[in-house]
């Protein structure tokens, strides 16, 4: 690792010169770093937070915890890794999986080639030299032949969306910035926007201890009754004498995850479609919705028939019709965007210092000093404002980079155009940058996050090996191959029904972001071959200068 003195470098003289630099210390981030020093390249990673973990570094919110299964959220390149660490329950809760992330470190003595606490503010491709320079806000500069963002799919928090912010008198804060310390609810009046993935988890945990809860919904979910039971010897030993089979599963399903799509509707009666749909939803995990009928995503008729079968079993929950006016979806298809798992999340809003309200009617108009001010003018009066309104999903954190490649090409402003990738793992005229949860793959949006990102990471590790090995110095797809991956992936988003909802998964939270599915969703087990194809190929496609 070579420091040299540089001019241009700010206040900061020096700057490092590494083969490969990876942005971010998540779960893609820690393995890429590791993949990459066992290579014998001279790498370090960059991350903005003090320690590992990203996602379960920063979503330290009360109730936060996996949708997947422990043991499938895993890497799965190393038994013994895999073995010696051991789920307490099926569905984790984030302090574990944050402890299971410094394990990883820990185990594979990452932390040394990490700098923490730097944010990378610009990374500009060198015609010249042909090489990455990377600048924190600190003035931290790094000169690297590789860039690799693992930046993350879900970790630019949408902000300031409300009119009045600034002036609540008391906390506000999003949830992804919880602070580590803490935040003491007990006994207080708190409002909360956002009724996703998080603001569910959320709710459903903070109920009990606050004095009063105010959730106010704009869209309704879908949601399915986790199961989570607890793992003694036996269910621990159970799983972890499924590694090889999990290993040898997990890549070729249509989402990553251990289950996959198996019974056509087409095949059933309808007696024996219910029966199978109550199995799914007994199963109390995301089975029902990436497992169940594959159908629901491509057939309006049966999509309506699955819908129902849920809202049904949400409604029989709820009771009372204007909760289930307020919470049961009617406007899109189930499983169109992400399918929450809850703990007893329906049943909450029957607690009587709990109060849903419904801002399809009346809109939020302003944050106040005190509260909460709608658009008929009624005040909530709040000592606490939770925003669980999302991210600028699977570009966001990439678009807040001053991101240049050849030309000086801007990628927020390409990406402002048109979201486009080539498989998500490059872009054209951006040379040697890789990318990882980028648009145009699984790993966007649709799928069990480390298969996705194992698949990806090893990937780019074995092209930027086929780059050193052939003595060339860049690589990057070809103008045709890009424009070929966005028709395919395009075409095969429109055979679904997702396109049609709005949500992060098509960038639609986001005000100015051009539409685009953002998920490949041709099936995770799909791309992995297709990527194994162009490594096969020698890269086909892809140009080596
Ligand atoms: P999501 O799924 O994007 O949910 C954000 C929620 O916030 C959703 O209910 C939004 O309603 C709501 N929201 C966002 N902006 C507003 C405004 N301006 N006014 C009112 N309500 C608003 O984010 P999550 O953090 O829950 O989950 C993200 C992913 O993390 C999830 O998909 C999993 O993969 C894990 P809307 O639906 O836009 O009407």
């Amino acid at each position: 690792m070579a420091d040299q003195a540089v001019a241009g470098a700010g206040d900061n003289p020096h700057v490092r010169t590494l083969d490969a630099l990876v942005i971010g210390a998540g779960v893609g981030g820690l393995y890429q770093l590791y993949q990459l020093r066992e290579k014998g390249l001279s790498v370090a990673s960059v991350e903005a937070a003090a320690d590992v973990g990203g996602t379960w570094h920063w979503n330290r919110y009360p109730g936060a915890r996996f949708d997947s299964e422990g043991y499938i959220y895993q890497y799965l390149f190393d038994e013994t890794l895999f073995k010696d660490w051991t789920w307490s329950e099926r569905f984790p809760s984030q302090p574990e999986i944050e402890r299971w992330m410094h394990y990883i470190a820990d185990r594979l003595d990452l932390r040394k080639d990490i700098d923490f606490g730097r944010t990378v503010k610009s990374a500009h491709f060198d015609e010249v030299t042909s090489r990455w320079r990377v600048e924190t806000d600190a003035g931290h500069v790094y000169d690297t032949q590789f860039l690799v963002a693992c930046s993350g799919v879900l970790s630019a928090p949408l902000e300031h969306l409300f009119e009045g912010e600034d002036t609540f008198r008391g906390d506000i804060l999003h949830t992804a910035r919880w602070p580590a310390e803490g935040l003491d609810l007990a006994g207080k009046r708190v409002g909360i926007i956002g009724t996703g993935a998080t603001g569910i988890q959320v709710i459903q945990t903070i109920a009990p201890e606050v004095a009063e809860l105010k959730v106010f919904v704009r869209t309704p979910q879908y949601v399915l009754p986790m199961k989570n039971p607890k793992y003694g010897p036996a269910e621990v030993r159970a799983y972890k004498d499924r590694f090889e089979e999990l290993r040898d599963s997990l890549f070729t399903t249509f989402t990553g995850f251990e289950y996959d799509f198996e019974v056509a509707w087409d095949d059933l009666t309808p007696a024996q479609r219910t029966e199978r749909l109550e199995d799914l939803y007994g199963h109390g995990s995301l089975k029902m919705w990436l497992a169940g009928f594959g159908e629901v995503f491509f057939y309006e008729e049966i999509s309506e028939e699955v819908s129902e079968f849920v809202r049904d079993k949400m409604r029989a929950r709820l009771k009372d019709p204007e909760l289930i006016e307020t919470l049961v979806p009617t406007e899109y298809g189930f499983g169109t965007r992400r399918v929450p798992l809850e703990t007893g999340y329906l049943e909450t809003y029957h607690r009587d210092n709990v109060h849903a309200i419904n801002i399809r009617k009346n809109g939020i108009a302003e944050i106040v000093p005190y509260g909460i001010r709608m658009q008929d003018g009624t005040v909530h009066e709040l000592d606490v404002i939770i925003l669980a309104v999302g991210f600028d999903g699977s570009t966001g954190a990439l678009t807040r980079i001053d991101v240049r490649g050849r030309g000086g090409r801007s990628l927020s402003e390409d990406w402002a155009r048109e979201v486009r990738t080539t498989m998500g793992l490059q872009k054209h005229g951006y040379p040697n940058l890789f990318l990882t949860g980028a648009p145009l793959a699984p790993s966007a949006a649709l799928c069990n996050v480390p298969t996705c990102l194992q698949q990806q990471t090893e990937w780019i590790t074995a092209c930027i090996g086929n780059v050193i090995a052939s003595g060339k110095s860049t690589i990057e797809p070809l103008q045709q191959t890009e424009d070929d991956w966005v028709a395919h992936h395009d075409e095969t988003a429109s055979a679904t029904l997702i396109g049609k909802t709005d949500s992060w998964w098509v960038g639609s939270n986001v005000e100015g972001k051009p539409r685009r599915v953002l998920a490949y969703t041709g099936g995770a087990g799909a791309y992995n071959d297709k990527c194994k194809e162009v490594a096969e190929s020698g890269y086909a496609g892809f140009e080596m200068a």
